[in-house]
This record gives C-alpha cells, sequence and structure tokens, in this order.
C-alpha cells in the first residue's frame, strides 16, 4: 500500500511517526510544508522538514517538539556574546543540517536532493519530499506590517493579532520532483493534523497541488488539528478566524472540502457530523489526540483502515 503524508511540523509529527510504525507494511511518501522556512545567521533553516525527519530518525526533542534530543545551545550563547539574535534557538547538534543544508545549496543542489541525503545519512526510510524546490515564505500581516512567520510564530510567540496571511513566491512555484506523483499513486492521501492556514495552506498554494489532490479526492484522508472550538497545539485558531474560518472541525472541513474525501474528528466532537456531510466531507469518529505512542500507533491504524 502506498501512503502520501502532508506535512507541517510539530502536529503531523506523531502521526507519521505512528503511521512509521503501524502494520500492515507500506511505503510512505511525505510531502513537507516549506513556508516556515527561514535563513539564521546566514542559515537555511527548513523546520517542518526537519521536525518531521528527526522524528522518524528517533532524534526528535519530544518535549519542545522540535529540535534535537539532548542538544545544548553553546553557539547560541556564543552568537549572543557576539550581539547576534538568538530569539530562534538553534542548538549545536541541530546546526549540523542547516551548515550541511546551506552549503549543498549554495553549491546548487535543490532541496529535494539534500533532505534526501539528509535522511539517507540519519537513516530514515521514508521518503520526505520539501512540497517544492522553490522558495514559498509564508507571511503574516499584523497592526504593525508584515512578518515572517518564524518572526510571528517564534519572536512574537504568536501574541499579535493576525490580519491576513500570504504564500509569497507560491503562484510561481513548482511543485518538487515526485511531488504530484506521489499523490496521483498513492493507495491512501493522509492530511496530517496540521495548521490548516500555515501548514496546509503553503503546500496547497503550490500550483498543481489542490488539482492533483482533487483528481483523488477520495483516498483523502485528513485528521482534525481542532477538538471542540480550539486547536489541539498552535496558533491554528487565530490563523483560522482571520481566514474567516469557524474554528471547528467543521471550519477543517469547509477549507479543505474541494479535494477531501473523509475527516477524522474527535469522538467529542460527535455533533457536527450533519455539518459535515452537508459538505460533502466523510466523517470518522475517533480519539484523535495522540498523548503517547500507542496512541499514535492506533489512529495510524485507523487511518490506513478507513
Ligand atoms: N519553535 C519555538 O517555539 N522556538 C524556537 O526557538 C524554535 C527554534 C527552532 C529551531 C529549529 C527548528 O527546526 C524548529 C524550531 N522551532 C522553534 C519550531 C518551529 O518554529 C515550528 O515548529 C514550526 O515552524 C511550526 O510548524
Amino acid at each position: 500500500m502506498r501512503v502520501t503524508a502532508l506535512a507541517g511540523g510539530t502536529g503531523a509529527a506523531k502521526l507519521l511517526r505512528g503511521l512509521a510504525s503501524a502494520r500492515p507494511r507500506h511505503e510512505l511518501t511525505i510531502i513537507g510544508n516549506t513556508g516556515d522556512d527561514t535563513e539564521i545567521w546566514g542559515l537555511h533553516v527548513s523546520p517542518d522538514l526537519d521536525t518531521v525527519m528527526y522524528a522518524l530518525a528517533g532524534r526528535l526533542d519530544a518535549m519542545r517538539g522540535w529540535g534535537v534530543a539532548d542538544d545544548t545551545f553553546r553557539c547560541l550563547e556564543a552568537m549572543g556574546d557576539l550581539g547576534a539574535e538568538t530569539w530562534f534557538n538553534l542548538g549545536d547538534r541541530d546546526l549540523a543540517t542547516h551548515l550541511y543544508r546551506t552549503r549543498a545549496l549554495g553549491d546548487g543542489t535543490p532541496l529535494s536532493a539534500v533532505t534526501a541525503e539528509l535522511c539517507r545519512r540519519l537513516g530514515v526510510a521514508a521518503r520526505i519530499l520539501p512540497m517544492s524546490d522553490d522558495p514559498v515564505r509564508t507571511r503574516v500581516r499584523t497592526p504593525d506590517g508584515w512578518l515572517s512567520f518564524q518572526e510571528y510564530f517564534v519572536r512574537e510567540k504568536a501574541q499579535v493579532r493576525v490580519l491576513d496571511v500570504e504564500y509569497a513566491g507560491a503562484a510561481a512555484s513548482r511543485p518538487a520532483p515526485g511531488v504530484l506523483e506521489a499523490i496521483r499513486e498513492a493507495d491512501l492521501v493522509v492530511v496530517c493534523p496540521s495548521n490548516p492556514v500555515t501548514s496546509v495552506g503553503p503546500v496547497l498554494a503550490v500550483p498543481g497541488m489542490a488539482q492533483a489532490l482533487a483528481a483523488v479526492r477520495s483516498r483523502v484522508v485528513a485528521v482534525s488539528p481542532i477538538v471542540g472550538g480550539a486547536a489541539v497545539s498552535g496558533p491554528a485558531g487565530e490563523l483560522m478566524r482571520a481566514r474567516g474560518l469557524p474554528v471547528s472541525p467543521v471550519g477543517v472541513a469547509a477549507a479543505y472540502a474541494p479535494w477531501l474525501g473523509t475527516l477524522v474528528i474527535d469522538r467529542s466532537d460527535a455533533a457536527r457530523v450533519p455539518e459535515l456531510e452537508r459538505l460533502g466531507v466523510r466523517p470518522v469518529l475517533a480519539d484523535i489526540l495522540m498523548t503517547d505512542r500507542d496512541r499514535e500507533i492506533a489512529l495510524a491504524q485507523l487511518m490506513l483502515a478507513a
């Protein structure tokens, strides 16, 4: 069975870890968001690709949900001594990934090839593809002007009002090699419980993606990142509101309706079933909070069966 997953970072990592260890055996391809990519100290950082890669390599810091487990921050401290900006916490081991990637990109290697090489070296069996080799950057408009996604999320701790979101560069971008084929040829397309606006939104903004998904709609299954009236984690609620979407599984279904077949929602949201059906989305009720490894695998198995 070929499974292709659309993924952001922290929210996706748990389900992907579950999918990677769930039986029956299947081939797993992950299409990762690069709208969060940023440049720190001259280094190209791809937070969502790295979160997924570290999760599948067994190296992700479980408490933070990003970066390398047991990392230290000595370089960050030293950069602070030199007066550099230190609001984005790059760990010492994590730095190796960014140095490796930045050098390869500088040599002209596309992001997709660098990502494949990093995965090979870290022993990741799943295929991780960036959504595009071209730069697409999520930007957030606040009352004080536009911010990059990381300035909004990390530096401002998502505590500023969001008026608008854009995906700069998306219109001119192309899907990375293998991305459209991975969607077309998949037996199942999983949309991870990631932020619909800033994790899944940028992937959909790449020309050709929404059409490719719509063509296999009955095979596309998403997990809601919203339970009740709030996001399971992160600022998805605020960003959905800024986009005029209700902060509920119905808002997720409305955003994905043109290409979504099935939405897995939490049992506590059972009252929403008729509204999802009216949007033409098949609802499946499950325990979607992945509070431990067994629940990650249980939800992954439910997706494979769905
Ligand atoms: N998230 C934070 O909240 N604070 C940080 O300092 C931070 C540093 C960081 C470094 C490398 C990396 O790969 C991810 C990092 N993240 C940090 C997470 C990142 O901002 C978010 O996971 C995503 O961009 C949202 O999906």
